[in-house]
């Protein structure tokens, strides 16, 4: 019985690859030293997996910036804006695409599936030409090989690839890359030959886009790429892997499919799998290669459930191996390094390095029995019952408040047109008001007054006038440049997810758990560990202060109960619905004390809201409803002339206007700009009748907007959303904007509203 896993964070202890790969920018790093540590980062992990009892490591899934990136390298589809750099400097090329350069956009990022990875989208048209450069596959199977491991390479599979994948600049959006496979399918076989020859014996094929919704026509060049590529007679065995949920009707196809084995994921929602799998009769004679410790969460592993999934799957396949439910890119490495967490809860984590341990020791139960694993499985069931009597996961007040909850709780006492009369005369604000979505720059002074407090060179006490200075420096910013909703501007969050979950009950916070988002970005994911309560108040101190220097309306901003699920670990001991109904509780008494200090404005941020949208559409309809119930759930307390806003980061949600509506907030701000106004139409034409501010500067550019475009805009949005609905305000936070442009940007704003203010 093998004991595998798809991939390993590839960051390192210290995200030495980070900074290497940062140094090497900055021309701080030379590449061979890259090259140095990227290698001694995979031997690294290499030796820990085996070390761990993993008896075949994965290669390939080592990346230093994004394995789909990799995949079009592999594949030669390197946009036509980058070849010159490619062919200049095959590195530097790489991180062109990945970040664009003066002269040119890199490709488009966005999320691997429903996880917090962010992967570079394939750009293909009619005119792409593939061709096989497996380079880098090769060498990294082959460093393997010389370290003396049985090693497995896995690939994005060529039909995931192409899903994945959006027509190209120029290409009308009617391409369906999907009709590249025929033409992409030559350049896998090269591949997987090259492949062969270094020493593979199995390669992995990872098609995780087949546990989505898939039409007919997806299924039949699903079968037909893998009749072709098992029809190949120089090739390695085929393993093809899917995760992330159940395979549904894709399971019969890759079943039938002429290759050597398939991995499964059977933890959570895709435990169907197991039943599916016994409907079409098993894969006798095939490999199995079961994923029952789940890659994409903390928590340890339930041995003898597992137990008892693999042993119905030994009747099913002709062979059955143990892994991780996916690559383990998306937990952080090691538990052990969190000396914050009290032992006895760290007891019931498990990272990257756990899980993997974890793998090992089902192998072995499988293939010894369980009396070769006694001492685990004792050690096991005391972690979990500890874990499930425990104090932390139960608490009576929180879980009596959660059930006496009633539909009127959600509901606010008026409906929004008798209550947008009460917030006019209340905040007394001009037509087309102006605010921002609450983030000011984080300025290097703004860090270094946090890493002094961390370090103990400053106190509370000399941290907060920091803060305080800050917030009066912002407001007086606002006055100044005539804003009607003022805000403080975050000076004292950083990650806004992480600063919550440390001020709330149940809630574990990481010092070391970071995760890849993008390229070298991280962050490290809270831990929704127990029942969640608000012991104190979390943000009413630094908003009652900044309402006390300004007679203006300033905003209290939190973040809503669906985006701190999305940006956290979830416990998977309970329903989500049921998590994000205690967070929604506990913001609820956050809002409750911000209007009770004489909050007129609330914000309740939900960027995550469309994100976290279940991947097949059956499951959506039951997500919106607790996710919607749980943003009502905050903010539905309080007097009908407060306002609530709330806030998306982007421009598609025409499949959530719904949910968007359900909500029943009073303002929402958008993402805009850089779709010209089109959400302000979109939402006009579902009938969105509440007040909205779709952004007018793209703050994701450094680029300042003109009055003159601003005007432009705001006249379009006026052609779909009435003067008395339409708000003025930029398309996110600006945490990540310099001061000289918010400056200028936020005044030509303001002018803007001015202007086209005269004009109705
Ligand atoms: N908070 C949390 N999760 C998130 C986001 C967030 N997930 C989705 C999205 N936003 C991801 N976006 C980013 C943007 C910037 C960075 C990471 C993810 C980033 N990270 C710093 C780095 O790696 O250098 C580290 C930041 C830190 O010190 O905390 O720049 O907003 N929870
Ligand atoms: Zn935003």
């Amino acid at each position: 019985t093998v004991a595998t896993v798809y991939g390993y964070p590839r960051q390192g202890q210290n995200r030495e690859l980070k900074k290497s790969v940062e140094g090497y920018w900055k021309g701080r790093t030379t590449a061979d030293a890259l090259r140095a540590t990227a290698r001694d980062l995979r031997r690294s992990n290499w030796q820990q997996l085996a070390d761990a009892g993993i008896t075949e490591v994965p290669t390939g899934d080592f990346s230093y910036y994004d394995h789909v990136l990799d995949t079009s390298v592999m594949v030669g589809a390197v946009p036509e804006r980058h070849r010159a750099a490619v062919a200049a400097d095959p590195l530097d090329g790489y991180f062109a695409m990945a970040r664009g350069t003066q002269d040119v956009a890199p490709l488009e990022m966005t999320k691997w599936f429903d996880t917090n990875y962010h992967y570079l989208v394939p750009e293909l048209g009619p005119d792409t030409v593939f061709t096989a450069d497996s380079t880098q596959q090769v060498a990294q199977l082959t460093e393997a090989l010389g370290l003396g491991h049985t090693a497995r390479p896995v690939l994005v599979g060529p039909v995931t690839y192409l899903l994945l994948a959006k027509p190209a600049p120029g290409v009308g959006a009617d391409f369906e890359p999907l009709a590249l496979l025929d033409r992409l399918l030559p350049v896998y076989a090269q591949v997987l030959a090259d492949l062969r020859a270094a020493g593979a014996e199995w390669v992995q094929l990872d098609e995780p886009a087949l546990v989505q919704d898939r039409t007919p026509a997806e299924l039949t060049a699903t079968a037909r790429a893998y009749r072709e590529l098992g029809g190949l007679t120089d090739r390695p065995k085929l393993l093809v892997a899917s995760y992330f949920d159940r395979l549904g009707e894709a399971l019969p196809v890759l079943a039938k499919a002429p290759v050597e084995g398939l991995a499964l994921d059977f933890t959570g929602a895709a435990a169907a799998n197991l039943d599916d799998l016994a409907a079409v009769g098993g894969l006798p004679g095939k490999r199995l290669v079961a994923g029952v410790v789940g890659g994409r969460n903390i928590w340890i592993n339930d041995y003898e459930k597992s137990l008892s999934t693999l042993a119905t799957l030994l009747g099913l396949a002709g062979r059955v191996d143990v892994a991780a439910s996916c690559s383990l890119l998306h937990v952080p490495l090691d538990a052990t390094a969190e000396r914050d967490i009290d032992p006895q809860v760290r007891r019931w984590l498990a990272f990257a390095r756990q899980k993997t341990a974890e793998v090992a020791t089902l192998a072995r139960g499988l293939a010894l029995g369980t009396d070769a694993i006694a001492a685990e499985l004792a050690a096991n069931r005391a972690d979990l019952a500890s874990r499930a009597g425990s104090a932390l996961t139960r608490d009576p007040a929180v879980r009596a408040r959660t059930a006496a909850v009633t539909e009127a709780d959600g509901r606010r006492a008026q409906p929004y047109a008798e209550r947008t009369a009460a917030q006019r005369a209340h905040l007394g604000l001009p037509p087309l008001p102006t605010t921002t979505i609450g983030s000011f720059p984080q300025t290097t002074e703004l860090r270094t007054a946090r890493a002094d407090l961390r370090a103990g060179r400053i106190d509370t006490a000399g941290y907060e006038d920091r803060i305080r200075a800050e917030i009066r420096e912002v407001l007086a910013f606002q006055e100044q440049a005539g804003i009607d909703v003022l805000v403080h501007g975050e000076p004292e969050r950083n990650d806004m997810v992480q600063y919550f979950a440390e001020q709330l009950t149940g809630y574990l916070a990481t010092r070391h758990g970071w995760v890849q988002s993008y390229g070298t970005r991280y962050v490290r994911p809270p831990v929704l560990a127990g029942d969640i309560s608000r012991p104190d108040p979390m943000t009413v101190g630094w908003t009652t202060y900044a309402q006390s220097q300004t007679s203006k309306p300033v905003k209290g901003m939190l973040t809503g109960p669906v985006t701190m699920l999305a940006w956290s670990f979830v416990r998977d001991d309970q329903p989500l619905g049921d998590t994000a109904r205690q967070v929604a509780l506990a913001l609820r008494d956050e809002v409750g004390d911000l209007e009770a200090a004489g909050t007129a404005v609330i914000q309740v941020d939900e960027p995550a809201l469309r994100e976290t949208l279940p991947l097949r559409a059956a499951d959506r309809a039951a997500y919106l409803a607790w996710a919607t119930e749980s943003f009502r759930l905050t903010t539905a307390g309080v007097r009908p002339d407060t306002q609530i806003h709330t806030h998306m980061c982007y421009a598609e949600f025409g499949d959530i206007v719904e949910a968007i509506e359900d909500l029943d907030a009073d303002v929402i701000s958008l993402e805009a700009a850089r779709s010209h106004m089109q959400v302000a139409g979109e939402l006009a034409g579902a009938g969105y009748p509440r007040e909205v501010g779709p952004g007018v500067w793209d703050i994701h550019s450094p680029r300042i907007p003109s009055v003159s475009e601003a005007t432009a805009l705001l006249r379009k949005g006026l052609g779909a959303i009435p003067a008395e609905r339409l708000w003025v305000n930029p398309d996110c936070g600006l945490k990540t904007r310099g001061w000289p442009e918010t400056r200028a940007s936020l005044e030509n704003l303001v002018e803007a509203a001015r202007q086209v203010r005269a004009e109705v």
